[in-house]
This record gives C-alpha cells, sequence and structure tokens, in this order.
C-alpha cells in the first residue's frame, strides 16, 4: 500500500498527470496520477489515506520547494493538474463523506483587484492541504465574501492583494467580517502585504501559499 501511495505523491510532486501525459521526460510512458489512483481504489486502499498520505504529500512537497525557490510556476501548476487527476476519483467519497476535508477556506481578491495568479496557487496548494476551497475570483466585494461564509458556516476567509491602492479594501473587509461573524479566522497575503500590516487588522498572513496551509492546520 505505501508504495503506491509514495508513487502517488511523487507524481504529484513531479507534475505527472496520466500514462499519456509527456511531462516530465524521465517518467514519460509511466503511470500518472491518475492510473495510480484508480489503482490505489482497486486495491481497497481508503480514499482517505490516498488523500492524506498520497497527493497531499505531493502538493505539500511542491509547495515547500516552491517556498524555497527550488520549483517555479510552472512547476506547481503541472503538480496542481496531476493532484486533480487524482482527486477525480475521489470526488464520488468527498460527497459522500466518507472522506473528510480539513476545513472550508472562502477565497478571493480584495474589491478592485483583477491580479489572480498568487491567489490561484494558494488555492491549488491549500486544496492539494486537504482543504475545500471556495474560490470567488477576482475583485470581490464584501457582501461576496459575507455570503460565501454564510453558506459555508465554520469557514475560513482568504483574502489576496498585489496593489497598495486595494490594501485599504482588504482592511475593511477584515474589519466587516470579524465584526459580523466574532471569531472567522482572515488570512492575508500578496506581495505589499507585510505581517506588521496584517496584525495591524487582525489578520492571520503568509508569504506563500505552504505558508497558509500551515495557518490553517494550526487552527489560528
Ligand atoms: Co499588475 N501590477 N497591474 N497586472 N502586475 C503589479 C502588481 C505591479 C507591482 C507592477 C509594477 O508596477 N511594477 C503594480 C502594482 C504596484 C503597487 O500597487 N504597488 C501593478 C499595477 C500598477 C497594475 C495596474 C494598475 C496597471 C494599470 O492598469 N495601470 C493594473 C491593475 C488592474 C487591477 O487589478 N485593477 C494591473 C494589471 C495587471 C494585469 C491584468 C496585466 C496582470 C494580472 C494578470 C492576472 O493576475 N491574471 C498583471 C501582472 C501579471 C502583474 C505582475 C507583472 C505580476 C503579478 C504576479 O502574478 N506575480 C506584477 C509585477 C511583478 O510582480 N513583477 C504587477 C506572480 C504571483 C505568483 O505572485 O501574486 O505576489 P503574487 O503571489 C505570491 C505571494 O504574494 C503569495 O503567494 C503567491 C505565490 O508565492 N500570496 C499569498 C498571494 N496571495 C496570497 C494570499 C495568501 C497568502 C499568500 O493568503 C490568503
Amino acid at each position: 500500500m505505501s508504495e503506491l501511495l509514495s508513487q502517488i505523491a511523487t507524481c504529484v510532486e513531479r507534475g505527472k498527470i496520466s500514462v499519456a501525459a509527456p511531462f516530465p521526460l524521465d517518467l514519460k510512458g509511466a503511470p500518472g496520477a491518475d492510473e495510480l489512483t484508480a489503482a490505489a481504489l482497486a486495491e481497497g486502499i481508503a480514499p482517505q489515506d490516498i488523500l492524506s498520505k498520497g497527493l497531499v504529500v505531493g502538493m505539500y512537497n511542491v509547495g515547500e520547494k516552491f517556498r524555497c525557490n527550488k520549483v517555479f510556476i510552472p512547476d506547481v501548476l503541472m503538480s496542481a493538474k496531476a493532484m486533480y487527476a487524482g482527486m477525480k476519483h475521489l470526488r464520488p467519497f468527498f460527497q459522500s463523506g466518507q472522506v473528510q476535508r480539513k476545513g472550508t477556506l472562502v477565497i478571493g481578491t480584495a474589491a478592485g483587484d483583477l491580479h489572480d495568479i498568487g491567489k490561484n496557487l494558494v488555492a491549488m496548494i491549500v486544496e492539494g492541504g486537504g482543504w475545500e476551497v471556495v474560490d470567488l475570483g477576482v475583485d470581490v466585494p464584501l457582501d461576496k465574501f459575507v455570503k460565501a461564509v454564510e453558506s459555508n458556516p465554520g469557514c475560513s476567509v482568504g483574502i489576496s492583494t498585489l496593489l497598495t491602492t486595494t490594501m485599504s479594501n482588504m482592511q475593511k473587509i477584515t474589519a466587516a467580517l470579524k465584526e459580523k461573524f466574532p471569531g472567522i479566522s482572515v488570512i492575508i497575503g500578496g506581495a505589499p502585504i507585510t505581517k506588521e500590516f496584517a496584525d495591524k487588522i487582525g489578520a492571520g498572513y503568509s508569504a506563500d501559499p505552504q505558508g497558509a496551509v500551515s495557518f490553517l492546520n494550526s487552527g489560528k
């Protein structure tokens, strides 16, 4: 069992989607996350183990390498594709409740901000970390965050921004969410954001996607 799960983790980490995928070159012709996840289910390995000991491990590894600049955005995108190829087999088990997620993160960019590359990377790595992600997209106004929180009780909220001019919107959204949903956990990030700014507005902070997973896992 552990051999199959470690192969799944390697496929996700290396971005090997399926047997037909030509990338990475040294794994050409080998089964990918798609076939290996199906094989693991056929062998009777618990879907929860496939998620937490296979797919999540692969995304964790690539997230750590990204944090240390050992891999780059295209590598993370390939890993996410491999993860989704495996996840597709697990979806029915999520829906039936047999596989539990760690929680839900509602994420979007602050009102006025259209930059979504960083936010998308965070969403993918958080999902790969075992969390349900509700992605509200870009230029998200307060009322859209509020509706999403009401529809996902107990969720955390992530806000990303790349513009200094939209940091004030981030601050307003965070303050309003905290007032409306006392105790809600909000994490912010993006190039102009600092820990000091996050502390000032009462939000959690991470400079990178893997740090966002650690923050969510810490239950803060
Ligand atoms: Co714009 N842009 N842009 N842009 N753009 C920047 C951000 C800018 C720094 C360029 C510059 O002037 N040197 C500048 C902002 C200056 C400032 O405010 N300080 C700028 C500007 C001014 C603008 C416009 C105003 C330009 C104009 O129209 N005059 C305009 C604004 C539009 C709007 O949002 N309303 C604009 C438009 C655009 C494009 C649409 C053309 C395009 C965005 C495409 C897209 O995202 N779909 C774009 C791009 C691509 C950039 C640059 C070149 C790259 C941004 C990026 O994707 N980085 C950028 C200059 C640069 O950075 N070199 C620039 C890669 C990405 C992976 O990094 O998003 O930082 P990042 O995410 C990181 C971390 O920050 C962190 O994790 C990610 C992965 O490590 N992170 C989080 C991010 N969110 C997080 C959330 C978390 C935790 C961690 O928790 C929730």
